[in-house]
């Protein structure tokens, strides 16, 4: 019987980083992608193609831990172009809704076309015959077209992490009919909603006049499947960490020095689309109102420093850490602080200690793929409490619909909904908890990468 196929992850970063050590060591990179992907890269004697992450020249393709790790390597003008310019400046901006203005700069485009053709080239030249080579997330969408052109034998998957957006939207892409072309190189095209795949396959059905359905396009004499898989987490691992002894101790240890009060928590990218400004807006609002009190409730904001060379992200930065101060210069006395702002990035084990501490968890994103607190907040609870205050413009409100949803830009909606969550019977939050960890459990991400990868097998 002949094995199971390679498989060949190609992501603009890969999946290990240089240690600060000495040495300057390769280590495992923490984060969802690649706590997702490994194992079965691992397991298939795989392949990862991606970026360093930095302008190092010349680092050789080596093997990390049973997976072949081969290095793309980019100079600081493209760095600049494709990372910062088209991926972070016009893509991200205008597949979430134009909650900022994308730009649209024809040398950034040069190099994001650029970029990837060398990413294709490296994929192509990684990959054996049988192989299959998934490419991941929005820097790379030409990917899949241009190494069909150069290994038409290989079966290619796309998914992308990130919303995609309308018509109305998509259609601003000077290079949409490119961008459309590149997508449909794949055997299947995997969208964290059905939404998100419905516009694509409505786009491409129209831009480039194919044949199909919402879940099948025809190109040419291929035919291309396109569909939802809602990305998620490692739910055994966030379940385990969350009832150790020393992390119960934590938590309680957090909510004695918050002084015994209700905590709300927050744990964002510091990122205009997570709608981190509008929910301290409506916090303000609430304490302004009395319809808050301070000395019972405390709001704790996670906020992870991201993409800090970006105008935006710093006017966003600057514009939250204002709101905190006036909230806390309204409302804070000696030794009772009203909002908690950690700017910095919480190790794993003090992440699940704070989602443990937590009576109210928000999650309110005005636009996001599918949104990973929301889904570790409930992992991380084995003791059925907390509740999930979720924004329904966030792709996990498609599965954990038993959270509180909310519009987040509806501000007195979304504080009666706050009071609701603070004010919540017990058994009511237990059971909700109970079914949204069911749901999580088992959608989780090994059964994402196993469903993606049948789906291209
Ligand atoms: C993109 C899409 C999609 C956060 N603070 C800390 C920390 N985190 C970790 C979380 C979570 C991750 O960062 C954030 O994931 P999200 O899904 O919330 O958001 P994006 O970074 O925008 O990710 C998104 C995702 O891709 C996957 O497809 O869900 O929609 O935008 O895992 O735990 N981790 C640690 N300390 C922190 O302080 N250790």
């Amino acid at each position: 019987m002949r094995s199971e196929p390679r498989v060949i992850v190609v992501a603009n970063r890969l999946p290990v980083t240089r240690g600060r050590g000495e040495d300057r060591a390769w280590d495992v990179s923490p984060g969802g992608l690649v706590t997702a992907l490994m194992p079965t890269v691992r397991e298939r004697r795989g392949a990862w193609v991606g970026w360093p992450g930095s302008a190092e020249r010349g680092i050789r393709p080596f093997s990390h831990e049973g997976v072949s790790i081969r290095p793309v390597t980019l100079g600081d003008a493209e760095i600049r172009d494709y990372y910062h310019g088209f991926s972070n400046r016009t893509l991200w901006p205008l597949y979430h809704d134009a909650i900022r203005t994308p730009e649209f700069q024809r040398h950034w485009w040069r190099a994001y076309l650029e970029v990837n053709r060398r990413f294709a080239r490296a994929a192509a030249n990684t990959a054996r015959g049988r192989d299959i080579v998934w490419v991941q997330d929005f820097h790379l969408q030409l990917v899949p077209g241009m190494l069909r052109e150069l290994r038409p034998d290989l079966r290619i998957g796309f998914f992308l992490h990130i919303p995609f957006p309308p018509e109305e939207l998509f259609a601003w892409l000077p290079w949409r009919e490119e961008i459309l072309r590149g997508l449909c190189g794949a055997d299947v095209v995997g969208f964290q909603t059905a939404g998100d795949a419905q516009n694509f396959s409505r786009l491409a059905r129209r831009f480039l006049d194919l044949d199909g359905t919402d879940t099948e396009l025809h190109v040419g004499r291929r035919k291309v499947r396109v569909g939802a898989f809602p990305i998620s987490i490692d739910f055994s691992e966030f379940d385990q960490i969350a009832a150790r002894p020393e992390t119960l101790a934590r938590a309680k240890e957090i909510r004695k020095r918050l002084g015994g009060r209700k905590v709300i928590l927050c744990v964002d990218r510091l990122d205009y689309t997570k709608g981190i400004d509008l929910r301290l807006a409506t916090v303000e609002q609430m304490l302004d109102r009395g319809e808050l009190d301070p000395a019972r409730t405390v709001l704790v904001q996670v906020a992870v420093p991201s993409r800090e060379t970006v105008q935006e992200y710093a006017d966003l930065r600057t514009t939250v850490e204002q709101a905190v101060g006036r909230i806390n210069g309204e409302y804070s006395q000696v030794g009772r602080v009203a909002v908690h702002y950690f700017r910095r990035n919480l190790s794993r084990e003090e992440l699940v200690a704070h989602y443990r501490a937590a009576d109210v968890m928000m999650v309110t994103p005005l636009r996001d793929g599918m949104n990973l607190v929301a889904k570790e907040f409930c992992a991380s609870r084995p003791d059925l409490g907390g509740v999930l205050v979720l924004s329904e413009f966030a792709g996990a409100s498609r599965q954990l619909r038993r959270a509180l949803l909310v519009n987040p830009r509806d501000i007195d909606g979304t504080a009666t909904t706050l009071r609701e969550a603070l004010a919540m019977r017990r058994g009511d939050g237990r059971q909700r908890m109970a079914i949204l960890r069911m749901m999580v459990r088992r959608h989780d991400v090994h059964v994402w990468a196993h469903e993606f990868l049948e789906a291209l097998a």
